[in-house]
């Protein structure tokens, strides 16, 4: 099965109603390949009046959902309420939930599987910090975060693995392609051995970390990277040029 070109625009706590109008006036003027699937991600308190407005080739994704669907979690969101009002993805694990707001692989597995069992698709991210990198780790601290997630989940069709090194995120340093691509090929040939060889050959491993309209179509030349999880390029008229960057 060919794996579908995916890109994420992450929009982080960035936008108000103003700019979102703007921003997806520019999305509709894109004629978006079926061969790419693109899912934006709001601001939470966007997200109803965002999936208002996407044209259809344009699906919605909350950036983050805790583990339970309901009860007396101040400033959470369930699943359950991300799929009450028609939206089918969330973003878990990324970086900023990791570092910023201490969330750890057990937290962030039971999210996942959460999120999965109410329903939703999942990008899930991961990645090495810069001195994880400089110590050899990456391997070993990308592996173990899947390994997180393997331990509570057991279906993978609905998990896209988005890998961004943590130095490279919202820096200007992005991977160049071939750091990207043996990081990505690593963790496909880890997911063969621990996880099936069915999941490594259809689950997409995007990349994320400073892409933009200038470096993505080098970066997607590569054979395992199946798309990207953009941030601040998400914000700008160069989204387009990435959705565009598998051709
Ligand atoms: C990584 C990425 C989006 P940016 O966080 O998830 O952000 O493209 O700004 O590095």
């Amino acid at each position: 099965m060919e794996r579908k070109f995916f890109v994420g625009g992450n929009w982080k706590m960035n936008g108000d109603k103003k700019f979102i109008n703007e921003l997806v006036e520019c999305l509709k003027k894109c004629p978006i390949e079926q061969s790419v699937e693109v899912v934006v991600a709001p601001p939470t308190i966007y997200l109803d009046y965002t999936k208002s407005i996407v044209p259809q080739n344009v699906q919605v994704a909350a950036q983050n959902s805790y583990k339970v669907a309901k009860g007396a979690f101040t400033g959470e969101i369930s699943p359950a309420m991300i799929k009450d009002i028609g939206i089918d993805w969330v973003i878990i694990g990324h970086s900023e939930r990791r570092n910023v707001f201490g969330e750890n692989d057990n937290l962030i597995a039971e999210k996942v599987a959460h999120a999965l069992e109410t329903g939703l698709s999942v990008i899930a991210c991961i990645g090495e910090k810069l001195e994880e990198r400089e110590a050899g780790q990456t391997e070993a601290v990308v592996f173990q975060q899947v390994k997180a997630i393997a331990g509570k989940i057991g279906e993978w069709k609905n998990v896209v693995i988005a890998y961004e090194p943590v130095w490279a995120i919202g820096t200007g340093k992005t991977a160049t392609p071939q750091q990207a691509q043996e990081v990505h090929q690593k963790l496909r040939e880890y997911i063969k051995k621990e996880i099936s060889e069915k999941v490594a050959k259809e689950i997409r491993i995007i990349y994320g970390g400073s892409v933009t309209g200038a470096n993505a179509k080098e970066l997607a030349k590569e054979k395992d990277i199946d798309g990207f999880l953009v941030g601040g390029a998400s914000l700008k008229p160069e989204f387009i040029d990435i959705i565009k960057a598998n051709k």
